[in-house]
């Protein structure tokens, strides 16, 4: 138990992902099931041109976040 919060303050991420070419709910959803099937935390809060994301570092990188948006053909400017 005491461990479980100790890796949970080292390897738990949170973060806001800047993402261009999204204009509408399509997109937003589109997002969304891009995202759906990567081992995050919860559920992402994925709004046009943003998607917020938590995650542990010790399952999943940013890299493959990065990846299934682009994968779902959007842009990821700041990587
Ligand atoms: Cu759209």
């Amino acid at each position: 138990m005491v461990n479980a919060i100790i890796r949970w303050e080292i390897t738990m991420k949170e973060e806001t992902i800047r993402i261009d070419g999204m204009s509408c709910g399509g997109c937003v959803n589109s997002v969304k099931k891009a995202l759906e099937h990567l081992p995050l935390e919860r559920a992402p809060d994925v709004e046009i041109g943003s998607a917020r994301v938590e995650y542990d570092e010790a399952e999943l990188s940013h890299d493959q976040i990065i990846a299934a948006i682009e994968d779902a053909g959007f842009d990821v400017p700041v990587k």
